[in-house]
Parts: structure tokens; C-alpha cells; sequence
């Protein structure tokens, strides 16, 4: 039984696909903020699993719903009912102030189930004759992995040799409202986009874009789809972060931090006028909106709320983001976010993100490279100021090191 962080690094090596290059730490506990490796070396989590674990490792309700739930029922399948579900939906629609909602597992199945409902909106509502229906989508997008999903990525990473690819998408620059216009067609079923780009480095649109795509969406009877799998769920400070700019997507799509990091749970959140073309048997999961999903999730949900962590989140992501932008390196360009999803661009000639977050591990703080020259730093929103400010601190030790 291999134990030891070699043995076990051997055994991904020898039997795992190689579509991953972790950073050189093997994690064996969490709790709250913190994460241990095999050695008892603690480290700031300052990626919470690209904001699945927005509650903290490991929260004790959480886990608690879970075993509950676990022991008496976990998956009876939708071809029955099961006593959780009504319950998840109307926690769910209430907190959002949705009317609908579908319950899937992974984000990029929410993603997938949302292109299916806006096409099919389109043909039965919009009048769109059949298989015209267009979608348009950012430059710079992340959605998932799906055939579907990277049909329409600008990242050659993540299309390469996948084709031939699924029709139907418009790609404009992200956060250009005129390009937006420009794009619409009496064929345009809907505008999918994350309000803030989180894979293309934190990219946070002029203030007032979300309101003249929301503007312009009503206008030209387009569906707005807001994909808050990474930035929803009091990440930016908001419950949601379509809150920032005081709009209502039509499709809201959620994940991650939807089960706290214990179960993959997401969902799609509607209006009547949109999931209402579904009919029973058009589409589904195994494993959507089973009774240990739906038990975890409206315990991730309660704890978000009720232990103030989305307005902790936009006080400690204020703290933090303070902080980082008084470091007085010339290494750091810019630093940018909104509430806990922060991004530290550095210079080019700094030598690239990567052996920053390698330094950063070996300092006790695990963060993510992307795109060479930025690092995220996304913490789970339960972080308190003098974690921040250690933090801080040692971000600035490392970074004088360079
Ligand atoms: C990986 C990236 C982040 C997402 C948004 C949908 C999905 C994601 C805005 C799909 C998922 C994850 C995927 C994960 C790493 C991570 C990621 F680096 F890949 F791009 F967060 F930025 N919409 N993001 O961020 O959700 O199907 O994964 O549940 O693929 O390594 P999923």
C-alpha cells in the first residue's frame, strides 16, 4: 500500500492520464482556510479548488448533512421523487429569486443544458427556424470541457485536435457592448459570458457592460445567460455577481461552492419563460438533483448565508486586494478582483507566475499560475484579517525574492 508522497506520486504517473501539471505538494486534510500535506506541512488554500470550497474545507454542517444524508438515502434516480429535492428547489429559487431551476452535476453540464434550453427557447418561443438557433459567446471564455463547451473557446489549449466542433456560436472581445449589438441576428438564441473571466486571469469588464448586455438582451428578445459557476455564490463579495451591476440574467448557471466542495452538484436557474420549453424526457442526469446533492447543497447554502461569509468575503477581499497593491515590487503590475477572486498580474520580465505560486508553496500559501504572468489568489471566504494579512506578508517576502 503505497504511502509516501513518491509512492504515490508514481502511482498517478504510471496509471493517470497525464491532462493535469499539479504543483509539487500531495494534500491529505483540510480544514476552514488550511490544507495539510502528507509531511504535516500546513498551507493557505488560496485557490479553494477554483471556488468549490468557498465555505472552508471540510465544514462541519456540511459534512454533517452529508453523513445524515449519506446513511438514509443518496440516489433514487428522477424516475422517482425523492423528499429532498422540492426542498433544494424552493431554498434554491428563493435565495436567487428564480423562478426555475434544473438541477445537473458538473458546471459544464449546467453550461451544456443551458445551450439545449436557450436553442430550444429560441425555435419555440423566438420563432428561430429549426437548427438556426446562433449563441454568442466571449473571446477569452472558460465554460467547461465539453465537446460543446470548447467548440466555442478561444483557447487553442483546450480545442486542439478536438474537432470537428458543434456549430452555432458568435465569438466578439469580451466587454465590448457595440460588438455585442453588432453580433445580434434575428437568429441569436441567447449571449453566454461569466460576468468576470476567471481562467482568462480576472478579467472584470468596464463598469456598466453586464447593464447594456442586459439592455440590449431585452431589446433583442436575447437570452442572457450568466455563467456564475466560478464567480457566483458570494465569491465577489455578492451572492451573485450579476449583483454588482443591479441586473437579472435570464439563465443563471451555478456550481462549485453549490455543495461546498463535498459533492458535484450545479444547477440552472430560469425564469418560467425559458425552462418552461422542457418537457419530461427532453433532458436529465443520473445523478441530477439526487437526495445526498440536494441534502449537501441546501446545507452549503444555509451555512454561505448564515455565517456571513459572502459580506466577509467582500470585507477580507477588500483587505487583501489593499494589500497586495501596496507591495512596492516592480514585479507587480496590476492587481485586480472583486471580493475574494483577486488576480496579481506580474511583469513579463518578472520570469512568469509559475515559479512565483512554486516559492509561494514553499512559504505555506497554494496558489494558481495562469496564463504565464498572472497568479489567483481565491482563498475560501471564511478567511480572517490576520490570515489576510499574513498572507500579505508573506507575499511580499517572496516576491522580494525574485
Ligand atoms: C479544470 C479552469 C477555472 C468555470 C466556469 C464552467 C466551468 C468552470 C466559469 C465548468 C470550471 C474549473 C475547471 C477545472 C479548473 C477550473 C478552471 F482553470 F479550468 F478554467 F476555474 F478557471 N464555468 N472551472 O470556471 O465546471 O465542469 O469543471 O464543474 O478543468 O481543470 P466543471
Amino acid at each position: 500500500m503505497p504511502t509516501t508522497a513518491a509512492e504515490l506520486l508514481h502511482q498517478e504517473a504510471r496509471y493517470g492520464a497525464s491532462n493535469y501539471k499539479p504543483l509539487d505538494v500531495m494534500l491529505t486534510r483540510g480544514e476552514g482556510v488550511w490544507v495539510w500535506d502528507l509531511d504535516g506541512r500546513r498551507y493557505l488554500d488560496c485557490l479553494s479548488a477554483y471556488s468549490a470550497v468557498n465555505q472552508g474545507h471540510c465544514h462541519p454542517r456540511i459534512l454533517q448533512a452529508l453523513t445524515e444524508q449519506a446513511s438514509r438515502l443518496t440516489l433514487t434516480s428522477r424516475a422517482f421523487h425523492n423528499d429532498q429535492l422540492g426542498l433544494f428547489y424552493e431554498e434554491l429559487c428563493t435565495l436567487t429569486r428564480s423562478t426555475r431551476v434544473l438541477p445537473m452535476n458538473s458546471g459544464a453540464e449546467a453550461v451544456e443544458t443551458a445551450l439545449k434550453v436557450a436553442r430550444k427557447w429560441a425555435y419555440q418561443v423566438k420563432g428561430v427556424a429549426p437548427d438556426r438557433a446562433e449563441i454568442i459567446v466571449c473571446a477569452g471564455n472558460f465554460h467547461g470541457r465539453t465537446l460543446s463547451v470548447v467548440s466555442f473557446s478561444t483557447d487553442d489549449a483546450s480545442r486542439d485536435g478536438f474537432g470537428p466542433f458543434t456549430p452555432g456560436f458568435r465569438t466578439i472581445p469580451y466587454g465590448d457592448a457595440d460588438a455585442l449589438e453588432a453580433a445580434i441576428t434575428p437568429d441569436t438564441a441567447a449571449f453566454l459570458l461569466e460576468p468576470i473571466q476567471g481562467e482568462a486571469g480576472v478579467i472584470i469588464p468596464p463598469d456598466g457592460y453586464l447593464r447594456s448586455a442586459r439592455a440590449l438582451c431585452t431589446a433583442y428578445d436575447v437570452l442572457l445567460i450568466l455563467d456564475e459557476i466560478q464567480t457566483g455564490l458570494g465569491r465577489t463579495g455578492r451572492l451573485l455577481a450579476e449583483e454588482h451591476e443591479g441586473i437579472e440574467a435570464d439563465l443563471t448557471l451555478i456550481g462549485k461552492a453549490l455543495s461546498g466542495g463535498f459533492y458535484p452538484v450545479s444547477a440552472v436557474l430560469s425564469h418560467e419563460a425559458a425552462m418552461g420549453v422542457l418537457r419530461p424526457g427532453e433532458h436529465g442526469s443520473t445523478f441530477g438533483g439526487n437526495p445526498l446533492a440536494c441534502a449537501v447543497s441546501r446545507m452549503a447554502l444555509k451555512v454561505l448565508v448564515e455565517e456571513g461569509m459572502i459580506e466577509n468575503s467582500a470585507v477580507q477581499g477588500r483587505r487583501l486586494r489593499d494589500g497586495l497593491a501596496r507591495i512596492n515590487n516592480d514585479a507587480v503590475r496590476e492587481v485586480r478582483g472583486r471580493g475574494l477572486m483577486i488576480a496579481v498580474e506580474l511583469d513579463p520580465a518578472y520570469g512568469g507566475a509559475r515559479p512565483v505560486c512554486e516559492r509561494l508553496r514553499e512559504a505555506g500559501l497554494l496558489c494558481k499560475e495562469t496564463h504565464t504572468h498572472t497568479i489567483r489568489i481565491a482563498p475560501p471566504l471564511v478567511i480572517d484579517a490576520d490570515t489576510v494579512d499574513w498572507a500579505i506578508d508573506r507575499f511580499t517576502t517572496v516576491l522580494a525574492q525574485g
